[in-house]
């Protein structure tokens, strides 16, 4: 089956965030980086400023000399940090296979929602949508099988872009493309090949085998792929560091272990639909618990192995919950949970776990009839052996 990957790119994005802030810089030449009068760098130059040959890492001074008029402003890091965070939070919606490759950059594996939001490209306009009406900043998209491709086609149309490329218009798409937009081609290996006459994508492809072994060595086979279009390497979800949670702030404190027992069920059926979409499997649940006086604690606990069973995740969760609340009995304000370590999902032993199997096919059938009727349609019984 062919998948599906986006790569997302924020435009001009330290500018960006910058004309946001300050709706007054909207238009202008903007340099964001060092001091001009020290040896600072360029961080990011506004698209407004690009014809003037000013762009990211050339000294700031340099950037000054070739638009005069630019305004110079420091790098806000902590807020693009935020913006950033922003940013991701509306990955984190469609996909958990988010890998970041930047402060404004990531690969999406969409490959296992695609039903659930109605297509690739879709995704891709709705992502684009979120990021303008709830952040008010633009990004640029591609579309594609594979994140080689995807992320060259979110560069063909910035700022703003959507690119889609599918096995009809790949072709039509790359031939015409520069070498230098072969990852892993820098300026060294881009003299090479002009000197041997290839300039483009289909003239790579034209080349005789060696030809391509003059300019490539060992390397010529590697790059013969990407000028095809191939690339099998998977998206790579910061694992560790991420998580899929749930959290809800009540707007009374709730001091009823009954009624915190079914809030936790949802969030438990929430979370576990989500590691299922993904094809992700989590091995530590951690509960998030804030008392009236705004005090917060966490509760974890490992499970023997990783999980996206929704059963297996309400047991442990339950455990926690009931043991805090042995202890303290006080009324919360907010309750959260959320899986940690999350890993690819992976086959389970078919043969000796009957049981495991039989809760698997539960799961599957709610998320089938979520798929269908929406969350919130079909609710399994709270209560059960605790
Ligand atoms: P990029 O995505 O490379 O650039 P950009 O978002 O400014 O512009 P584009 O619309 O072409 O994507 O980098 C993202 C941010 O990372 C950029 O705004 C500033 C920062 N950055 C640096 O600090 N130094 C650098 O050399 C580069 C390339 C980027
Ligand atoms: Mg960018």
């Amino acid at each position: 089956m062919q998948r599906q990957i986006l790569h997302v790119d924020m435009d001009e994005f330290f500018a960006a965030v910058e004309k946001l802030d300050n709706p007054s810089l909207r238009g202008k030449c903007l340099l964001v980086g060092g001091d001009p009068a020290g040896r600072g760098v360029v961080s990011t130059a506004s698209y407004e400023a690009r014809p003037f040959g000013c762009h990211s890492a050339m000294p700031m001074s340099t950037a000054v000399r070739l638009c005069p008029q630019a305004i110079v402003l420091p790098v806000r890091g902590d807020r693009y940090a935020e913006v950033s965070r922003q940013v991701f939070e509306v990955f984190d919606r469609y996909t958990p296979l988010v890998e970041p490759l930047s402060i404004d950059e990531a690969f999406l594996d969409v490959s296992g929602c695609l039903r659930l939001f109605g297509g690739a490209e879709q995704i891709a306009r709705a992502i684009k949508a979120d990021i303008r009406r709830q952040i008010g900043l633009t990004a640029s998209v591609g579309v594609a099988p594979n994140k080689f491709l995807a992320k060259l086609a979110s560069d063909l149309r910035k700022p703003d872009g959507l690119v889609v490329i599918t096995p009809e218009n790949l072709r039509a798409t790359l031939d015409s493309l520069p070498v230098r937009k072969l990852w892993g081609v820098g300026p060294t290996g881009e003299k090479r090949l002009h000197a041997a006459g290839i300039t483009t994508f289909g003239q790579l492809l034209g080349a005789g085998a060696a030809k391509l072994a003059e300019a490539f060595g060992d390397m010529a086979d590697h790059y013969r792929g990407l000028a095809e279009g191939l690339d099998d390497r998977p998206v790579v979800p910061d694992s560790q560091a991420k998580s899929i949670s749930q959290e809800c702030t009540f707007a009374v404190d709730v001091g009823d272990i009954e009624q915190l027992r079914s809030v936790l069920l949802e969030q438990v059926e929430q979370v576990a639909h989500r590691l299922r979409r993904g094809g992700l499997k989590g091995r530590t649940v951690t509960l998030k618990l804030r008392t009236g006086d705004f005090t917060t604690v966490t509760r974890s606990a490992t499970l023997a192995e990783p999980t996206d069973l929704t059963e297996e995740l309400r047991v442990k969760s339950e455990e926690l919950l009931t043991t805090w609340w042995n202890k303290h009995r006080r009324p919360l304000r907010l309750l959260g949970m959320g899986v940690h370590q999350l890993a690819a999902g992976g086959q389970l032993p078919l043969f000796d776990q009957p049981a495991r199997q039989k809760q698997q096919h539960l799961d599957q059938t709610l998320d089938d009839i979520t798929k269908r009727f929406g969350h919130g349609a079909v609710r399994r019984a709270g209560g059960g052996d605790r």
